[in-house]
């Protein structure tokens, strides 16, 4: 088995679970935040500095690395660890959601999907084995099952056939999968908000004792409170003993009530994203560095943060950096973000060492400013 998952605890006032991946490429603890690195890099980061703010592992796509450089490049370089000379642990997502997200031209039928290339309208074509033969040689550690992801709100009839198909998607991506030993195939139950639907999924994901499961479908513009419910009753329908991934989840609040809802993993381009147009997270909030009443404020980024960008620079420097749009304000600045998300996840997993994840989340939450729900 390529991935294995310890549990190690769970905290005694929400239940969240404190536990341990281990995969070909070393170990995390979970909680954990994932920093995305699209196409082979985590915009603007090096892979020291990565490892530095205790990063062990990212996530890349499939989709875009197949359209550039594509994965025959990858494979002859020896496989994306060596490609992109990241030695830690990498999961990959199977294109299924990027195609939905980016192209507009799509043709769903059984076999797969029928689309446009988002760069320069080339006809393509992915299905569960062609996201497989892909991963498989890409060489992640751990690769996603290729699904669909409906909008955000879905007709409970149009939901219940996509479900279906991606559980059957799910099996063909099982059959297809070449390299288990290394490579741990993840499924991903969807079912919008539809809970006999996520029942459903989940049912039939877990019957392939996949290494992992991933919960789809979620933020793509529900209100938070759907995703927070969806959350409360989808988590428990997964194995206790394997780990849960929360797709596409990344706002400080969020991860928060994931890991109190029983998520061990996440991802999100929100940080990195965010960081370039120079909005930066801090403990009191969201801090938008490019504002004029920054320009001569030459207190860090955040008084409570130990990383590189808040030790060495200001707040006047890195909007000034950030308005003359020079590539070293937004490394500063996405440096800082992956920090605050990477170290936020360390105290939530220390909370839950000393069972009081529940009174974190309501100071955290206090002072990010808020609402508690
Ligand atoms: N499926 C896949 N990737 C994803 C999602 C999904 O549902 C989401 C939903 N937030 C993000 N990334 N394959
Ligand atoms: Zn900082």
């Amino acid at each position: 088995m390529a991935i294995q998952y310890e549990l190690i605890k769970e905290d005694k006032q929400t239940g969240a679970r404190l536990g341990k991946v281990t995969t070909p490429h070393g170990s995390f603890e979970t909680p954990v935040f994932m920093p995305v690195g699209t196409l082979a890099t985590v915009k603007t980061m090096s892979p020291e500095e990565l490892e530095e703010m205790g990063a062990h592992i990212i996530l890349s796509n499939t989709y875009h690395l197949w359209l550039r450089p594509g994965e025959d490049i990858i494979k002859e370089a020896g496989g994306l660890h060596s490609f992109m000379n990241w030695d830690g642990s990498i999961l990959t997502d199977s294109g299924g959601f990027q195609v939905f997200s980016l192209s507009d031209m799509r043709d769903i039928t059984e076999k797969g999907v029928h689309f446009r290339n988002h760069l320069n309208g080339e006809k393509l074509f992915l299905s569960p084995e062609k996201a497989i033969e892909i991963q498989n040689a890409l060489g992640s550690d751990i690769i996603m099952a290729f699904d669909e992801c409906p909008p955000y709100p879905a007709e409970y009839e149009y939901m219940k056939a996509s479900v279906e198909r991606t559980s059957r998607w799910a099996e063909r991506c099982l059959k297809a999968h070449k390299r288990p030993d290394e490579q741990g195939l993840f499924g991903i139950v969807q079912g919008g908000e539809y809970e006999d639907l996520r029942r459903q999924s989940a049912k039939d994901l877990v019957s392939l004792d996949l290494p992992g499961y991933a919960i789809g479908g979620l933020s793509v513009g529900e209100p938070k409170h759907v995703m927070n419910e969806v959350l409360s009753y989808t988590a428990p329908l997964l194995p206790k003993h394997k780990p849960r991934y929360l797709m596409g989840v990344g706002s400080p609040d969020s991860l928060i009530d994931g890991a109190i809802r029983g998520v061990d993993m996440f991802d999100c381009v929100l940080p990195t994203r965010i960081a370039r147009n120079g909005t930066c997270m801090t403990s009191t909030g969201r801090l938008v560095v490019r504002n004029a009443k920054y320009a001569r404020d030459f207190s860090p980024i955040d008084e409570h943060c130990n990383c590189y960008t808040c030790r060495n620079y200001s707040r006047a420097y890195i909007r000034h950096l950030v308005k003359t749009n020079e590539t070293f304000g937004f490394r500063l600045t996405t440096y800082h973000n992956l920090y605050f998300l990477v170290k936020l996840m360390g105290q939530v997993r220390q909370a839950i060492k000393d069972d009081c994840l529940g009174d974190f989340r309501e100071e955290f939450f206090e002072q990010y400013g808020f609402n508690k729900p």
